[in-house]
């Protein structure tokens, strides 16, 4: 599959006080900003188009587009962030997708929630983890609005402590997954050909395949390692400032 376009939007200001499970320190806005840049430059040098949205101040975490939207090839849904402080980034970004896509549905049930962070989409499934951020009822909403596209959910779990489901998990190819042995161990995947993340490296496992890029957090050489051996193009991103607000290459675009 090739992606044509992403979506990405610019980190705000108020990003240094966006949600982390601990705090690490403030990020630097200037570094992250940096490494933004770096990351739209790799999306666009596998030639596909980039939309960069402006930053958006009242969201700190709005810079993490991902968790806002589902994009297939037959359209998009718009998620229900379980995050009370992301939920109106959904809003925001609808109107963008109605604009490329010709059809948007939404997740809608006042008690459903889910965050494109949890879902893992393989050619031929659509993985979902259930999380503190995703819960049944989005789950199975998001079910029903991927049926008459043909696509088949499968609820999977987040270990627990974990964000999300595609923290500790990613696409690399067809058939092949990068994982944390603790997510892999939970037998989700099951079929798949999957490498694991070094022991220690486990906050590497956040990556995504571009087309013919592997866009990959900076600083763990043991899984690049493993990960150039097994033939893969790699283009290292700094992650540093994100990683204290527990986002990583997946979060930062949607790519469709
Ligand atoms: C949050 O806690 O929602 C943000 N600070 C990080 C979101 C990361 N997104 C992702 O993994 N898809």
């Amino acid at each position: 599959y090739r992606f044509t376009h992403a979506i990405t939007r610019l980190p705000p200001a108020s990003a240094i006080n966006g949600l982390r499970a601990v705090d690490t320190g403030s990020p630097d806005l200037a570094r992250m900003r940096a490494h933004h840049a770096d990351y739209v430059a790799a999306l666009q040098s596998t030639g596909a188009t980039v939309l960069e949205l402006p930053a958006l101040e009242a969201f700190p975490d709005s810079l993490f587009v991902e968790d806002t939207a589902l994009c297939l090839p037959e359209g998009a849904i718009v998620m229900r962030p379980g995050a009370p402080s992301r939920l109106g980034e959904a809003a925001e970004m609808a109107p963008h997708l109605r604009a490329l896509y010709g059809e948007v549905r939404q997740i809608t049930g006042a008690e459903n929630f889910i965050e494109g962070g949890d879902i893992l989409t393989t050619e031929t499934e659509i993985l979902v983890g259930r999380s503190a951020r995703t819960n049944a009822g989005g789950v199975a909403e998001l079910t029903r609005l991927v049926a008459d596209w043909g696509h088949s959910v499968r609820e999977v779990f987040t270990p627990p402590g974990v964000l999300h489901f595609k923290t500790d998990c990613s696409l690399l190819d067809a058939e092949t997954i990068l994982a944390t042995e603790r997510l892999d161990a939970s037998g989700c995947f099951t079929g798949y050909r999957v490498i694991h993340t070094a022991p220690g490296e486990e906050a590497c496992a956040n990556a995504i395949r571009f087309n013919d890029l592997v866009l990959f957090p900076a600083g763990f050489p043991r899984t690049r390692d493993k990960l150039l051996a097994a033939g893969y193009a790699l283009r290292e991103i700094g992650n540093s400032e994100c990683a204290k607000l527990d986002g990583g290459m997946s979060c930062l675009s949607l790519r469709f």
